[in-house]
């Protein structure tokens, strides 16, 4: 038998995307628990580096600039890229060339572990009445989506072929509150975002995984126990802000609302107009989503 790992005493941390909405949130809340880390970003973050915290500029898309990015970390924390549906160019340079740049780098570089932020977008076209693990057909709702899916797989490359230690989070939504009906199943409270950081940073089982970044949800349409079995004891529920949510008037999405990626499914869909494959996979449609196919 392998002996177990000896736990890194400080880990030295790099968080990507620390300028960004995820990032300004979790930058704080890593900095209380690791001390001093490294955070980088294409921007200069809105709060400037305070005492113990590092800047460094980098373009995902450049290799030279993430190499330098992750030269003497233990664990990177890889917020970086596109966090919306963008134009491909821009999904291609920053996500997935990106993503692979950064593993590349990780690697040379000999850095121990990455907490990959992945999206609850690489599966958001399966129906909101169907509970998903991690171990679904991936079902990108959007070309975001597709660009969290192969950031999945290139971590797996990497950790079976290289020992890199990788956790995928398939975040939902990080708020402070859920923001609407949809995000009542899939809202991530920051501390319980921190939770699951923290696992992939320090577990000393994790090699590959992939879990939910959900918080204590009664709506969820995700099935999250390997997060549990790790350890993962999420401690926002969204049902204390359902009264207010559901109170709320909310316009009518006749395709997110039956998918679990919401407006991200429904954006640049044709798929029952299309007028060259009406009938076509309209009407063989997949059985994931027949139940919620709609009323002919
Ligand atoms: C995401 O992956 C996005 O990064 C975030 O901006 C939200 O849109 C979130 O998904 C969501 O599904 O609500």
């Amino acid at each position: 038998m392998t002996p177990p790992e000896p736990p890194l005493p400080r880990p030295r941390i790099l968080l990507t995307g620390a300028s960004g909405a995820v990032g300004s949130i979790l930058r704080p809340l890593l900095g209380s628990v690791y001390g001093p880390i490294r955070l980088s970003d294409r921007v200069e973050p809105a709060e400037p580096p305070g005492p113990g915290e590092t800047f460094v500029r980098a373009d995902l898309g450049d290799p030279a600039q993430v190499a330098a990015m992750v030269e003497g970390i233990d664990a990177i924390v890889h917020l970086g890229g596109c966090s919306v549906e963008g134009p491909w160019d821009d999904i291609l340079q920053a996500n997935i060339a990106g993503t692979y740049h950064l593993y590349e780098a990780a690697h040379r570089a000999g850095v121990s572990r990455v907490v990959f932020a992945s999206s609850n977008h690489a599966v958001g076209f399966y129906p909101r009445d169907r509970t998903v693990g991690p171990d679904v057909t991936l079902r990108p709702d959007s070309r975001y989506g597709a660009s969290k899916a192969f950031g999945e797989a290139i971590g797996a490359l990497y950790a079976d072929k290289h020992g890199l230690r990788v956790f995928n989070i398939r975040i939902g939504n990080v708020a402070t509150a859920p923001l609407d009906r949809r995000r009542l199943a899939i809202w991530l409270h920051p501390a319980d975002l921190l939770q699951l950081v923290r696992i992939g940073i320090e577990h000393p089982q994790v090699h590959y995984e992939i879990v939910y970044g959900a918080s204590d949800n009664a709506r969820t349409w995700w099935d999250n126990r390997r997060a549990h079995e790790l350890g993962y004891r999420p401690t926002a529920r969204s049902e204390d802000h359902a009264a207010r949510v559901l109170a709320r008037p909310e316009t009518p999405d006749p395709v997110g609302d039956r998918f679990q990626g919401g407006t991200f499914c429904s954006q640049e869909y044709d798929r029952d107009t299309h007028p060259d494959r009406r009938g076509g996979s309209g009407a063989g449609r997949a059985p994931d989503d027949a139940a919620a196919a709609p009323a002919q």
